[in-house]
């Protein structure tokens, strides 16, 4: 066989004359796939990104949630959702729907959310979302709406979401019947056009709302004159482009607001004081692009609030944090300062918080652990992720005892050492990936029993040694992946007694390096090397021998294949359940492979150049669930027939060859429900007719992605142009092709081009013969 790579560059000029778009994967739904789910109650339909101008005439009655977003929808009338009475969600986000009928949701009784963002809808009518009395969720951000008929939202008795964000709202009066919705807890009105917001405009004595979001409104005044939001928490003013006027006229109508967010420095620093002023309740306060007013002492009049506990400040440009800026801030729990360009704090400048249990400084510009930090006995949870730190000093965390997480990831730390951690008993999760770190010492030979989760990803080359993580007796997972790849010694894993998930990136493998792993559930390999497994050698034992509670292998290989995989790979392993293989064999598998793994339920092998396997392959796995051969050479499913599979229920071999289907062997998949034939160049000369009508008259089997398309020969040439080709994109009513091959145009351009060759190969020698 002629390897796809090398085909002859003779062929290229034929091309356009073969290509053409066939709809021919025909199937039960025209426009929709429905989403494989190992809960028999879900039916999920999606029909994303299908370019529809209208809703699909067959979607299944007992859908359960459809995806209907990103198409160029204009319109839902009266019967398009008819009888969807098992539909819990509904998805219409970015279309161009900008009329639905009276009633158009009447049958959805069940429906818990809808999603129409991005839509054209002007007005919302009397009787638009009539029947969606179990509606939770409803989100109407980013359309045009000006108009809402006072009765729009009576039928929604249960509503507690409702989002009407970035619309064309302009007064608050206009929208009062919401307020009064008896659950609505959430009401987004940000990026409209209210002017003011004021309780003589609501006519109503009390909104159940807790929370109100106001942003990027040009408000002038908010103002409260009676007790109608007893229950408000929440409440988010941002980015006003003018001052505002605040007038609570007593400070117990926002007694129960405990969290208040705003921005923006043309709001005056009197306004601001003012809202702090009338929120005594308040816990947690949050503050965007307000770098004058907090160099001007925003923060301190905030913290003489006694019930704040949180401090969320970011995007503010804040360089450097002197003594003064948090001083009154002693009750603090939790303080953020991410995303403002720290490089600097100084030493005294967290000596207040003593209280202090969350510390976010992440995404700023910090060199070097700021010795502010040293001091905060009480930090659980600590975040330095993506900071320019370099080093790190022993006395760093001496007396940070209580941290439970500790996050450096994406930093320029090129050196542990074994002081580090060492006082960090209490240490669950420790990150740090994303590091040039190259020497280890004997950081985690310390006390660090507490530990559950180390990320070592994409660090510098690594070598582990013997013993390395031997005191790390509570750890679940560890993750070793990286670009390059990292040295094991035997016995580098000693003592991870509970390790159940790890991913390792590796130069070279041996059994002895995965000794001492006891309850390892989750091995991932990725390998840079040759499988140099030698079966034939004195001495060879399976791979795996060591592993033997295994469940779930992933063996992913970069660049190269590997040849003689010995039929003993997985012996060992009998309660593997999950097996992926990613470029690790080449062209073909033992058919005792499967004999040691009677529990496999899942199995992947991909970008292998398979294009045959054994019947026997399958035998000893009789409970295969799922099998995904996608990305392979195989031209023909006859393998499957005798493969004896009763569980089969999802079957994926996209990226195939695959011309002819042999409906025979589909019959003795009596389980699949669930079959992806993508990307294959399948014909539809008369030969493949028995596979359209199963396609077409099986009710058990959806066929991903497919149309109905007769098998027909074409009465028509169309040439295509080349940009046409580029863009994956052919014309619809494209239909023909030359003899009898017809293939199916695909927006993966170069995979379609090389399988159309091959087959043209196949064609030319076949006549040839
Ligand atoms: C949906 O209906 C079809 C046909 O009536 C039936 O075969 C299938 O089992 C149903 N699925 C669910 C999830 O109820
Ligand atoms: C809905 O849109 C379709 C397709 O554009 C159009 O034919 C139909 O008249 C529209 N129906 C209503 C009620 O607007
Ligand atoms: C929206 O409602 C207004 C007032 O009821 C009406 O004048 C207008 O024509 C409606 N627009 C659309 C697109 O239905
Ligand atoms: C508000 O409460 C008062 C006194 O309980 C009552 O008389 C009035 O009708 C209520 N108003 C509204 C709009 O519900
Ligand atoms: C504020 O309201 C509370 C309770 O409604 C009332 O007791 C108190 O007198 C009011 N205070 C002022 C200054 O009006
Ligand atoms: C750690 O705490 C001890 C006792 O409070 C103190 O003497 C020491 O200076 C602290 N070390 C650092 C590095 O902050
Ligand atoms: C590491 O583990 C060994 C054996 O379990 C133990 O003897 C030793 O004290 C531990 N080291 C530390 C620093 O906890
Ligand atoms: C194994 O990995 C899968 C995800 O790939 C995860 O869902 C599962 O929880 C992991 N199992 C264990 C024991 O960590
Ligand atoms: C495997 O080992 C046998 C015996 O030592 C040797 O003859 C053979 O060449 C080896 N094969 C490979 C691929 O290294
Ligand atoms: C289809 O597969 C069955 C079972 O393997 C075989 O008997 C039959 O000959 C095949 N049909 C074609 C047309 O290849
Ligand atoms: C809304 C709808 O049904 N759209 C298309 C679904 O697929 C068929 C067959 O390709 C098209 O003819 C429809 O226009």
């Amino acid at each position: 066989m002629l390897a796809i790579e090398s085909w002859p560059l003779f062929l290229f000029p034929l091309l356009p004359f073969l290509l053409y778009h066939n709809p021919l994967l025909a199937f039960s739904l025209k426009n929709c796939t429905i989403v494989y789910s190992e809960n028999a109650d879900n039916l999920w339909v999606t029909c994303k990104e299908h370019e529809l101008a209208a809703l699909p005439d067959d979607i299944p009655r007992n859908a359960t949630s459809l995806d209907l977003s990103s198409n160029q929808i204009v319109n839902i009338t009266g019967t398009d959702l008819r009888c969807l009475s098992k539909l819990i969600s509904l998805q219409v986000q970015y279309n161009l729907i900008s009329h639905i009928d009276d009633g158009a949701f009447a049958d959805l009784v069940e429906l818990r959310l809808l999603d129409m963002d991005a839509n054209k809808l002007i007005n919302l009518t009397d009787n638009m979302f009539q029947g969606l009395s179990k509606l939770v969720t409803l989100s109407l951000y980013n359309n045009q709406i000006s108009c809402i008929s006072p009765v729009a939202f009576q039928a929604l008795v249960s509503i507690q979401y409702l989002a009407l964000g970035s619309n064309h709202l302009h007064q608050i009066a206009d929208i009062v019947p919401i307020f009064k919705l008896p659950n609505l807890n959430e009401l987004l009105l940000g990026y409209n056009k209210l002017t003011s917001f004021q309780s003589d405009d609501l006519p109503f004595n009390v909104s159940n709302l807790k929370v109100l979001q106001l942003d990027f409104n040009p408000l002038r005044k908010f103002s409260i004159k009676k007790d109608i939001f007893p229950h408000l928490q929440s409440l988010a003013f941002c980015k006003c482009s003018c001052d505002i006027e605040w007038d609570v006229t007593n400070k117990t109508f926002l007694m129960s607001l405990t969290d208040l967010s705003f921005s923006g420095s043309s709001v005056s620093f009197e306004a601001y004081i003012a809202m702090l002023h009338t929120a005594d309740s308040l816990q947690k306060l949050s503050l965007f692009f307000l770098k004058e007013w907090i160099d001007e002492g925003l923060i301190n009049i905030a913290c003489r609030i006694p019930s704040l506990k949180t401090l969320y400040v970011t995007v503010s440009r804040l360089g450097t944090i002197d003594d003064n800026l948090l001083r009154s801030c002693s009750q603090l729990t939790e303080l953020t300062l991410s995303g403002n360009s720290l490089s600097e704090l100084s030493e005294h400048s967290l000596r207040s918080m003593t209280q202090l249990r969350f510390l976010y400084l992440d995404t700023n510009q910090l060199s070097k652990l700021p010795l502010a930090v040293r001091g905060l006995s009480t930090l659980e949870v600590l975040d330095l992720m993506s900071n320019f730190i370099s080093e790190l000093d022993c006395l760093d965390f001496v007396n940070l005892t209580r941290l439970t997480k500790l996050d450096l990831k994406h930093n320029h730390i090129s050196k542990l050492q074994g002081c580090l951690f060492q006082n960090l008993n209490n240490l669950k999760v420790l990150n740090i990936g994303e590091n040039p770190v190259f020497t280890l010492d004997n950081t985690f030979k310390v006390n660090l029993r507490n530990l559950e989760y180390l990320n070592l990803q994409n660090n510098g080359h690594l070598v582990f040694m013997q013993g390395d993580f031997r005191n790390l007796s509570s750890l679940c997972v560890l993750d070793l992946e990286s670009n390059t790849y990292y040295q094991l010694y035997d016995g580098a894993f000693e003592g991870l007694d509970n390790l159940q998930t790890l991913s390792v990136s590796l130069g070279n493998y041996k059994k002895e390096h995965f000794r001492g792993l006891p309850h390892l559930e989750n091995l991932t390999l990725h390998l840079t090397f040759n499988w140099n497994q030698n079966s034939s050698q004195k001495n060879y034992e399976p791979p795996f021998s060591n592993l033997p509670n295994l469940k779930k292998l992933v063996l992913k290989v970069y660049d190269k294949y590997q040849e003689d995989i010995s039929p003993d790979l997985l012996k060992g392993l009998k309660f593997l359940e999950y097996f992926m293989a990613e470029k690790f064999f080449m062209k073909s598998l033992h058919p005792d492979t499967f004999k040691y793994t009677p529990r496999l339920k899942g199995l992947q092998i991909t970008h292998s150049d398979l294009s045959d396997l054994s019947p026997e392959l399958f035998w000893p796995i009789p409970n295969l669930k799922a099998l995904d051969l996608s990305n392979n050479k195989f031209r023909s499913l006859d393998f499957l027939a005798r493969a004896n599979l009763p569980a089969l229920s999802w079957l994926k071999l996209s990226d195939n060859l695959l011309s002819v289907i042999n409906v025979t062997v589909l019959q003795s998949l009596t389980a699949l429900t669930y079959l992806d034939l993508i990307d294959n160049p399948l014909t539809c000369e008369c030969s493949n007719s028995g596979f359209n009508q199963w396609v077409q008259s099986n009710s058990q089997t959806q066929v991903v992605n497919g149309h109905q398309y007769p098998c027909a020969f074409p009465t028509q040439i169309h040439q295509i142009e080349d940009n046409q080709l580029l863009f994956g994109r052919l014309p619809a009513e494209t239909q023909h092709v030359g003899g009898d091959l017809r293939y199916r145009a695909v927006s993966h351009l170069s995979k379609t081009l090389k399988k159309l060759y091959y087959l043209m190969f196949r064609q030319i020698s076949d006549n040839r013969n």
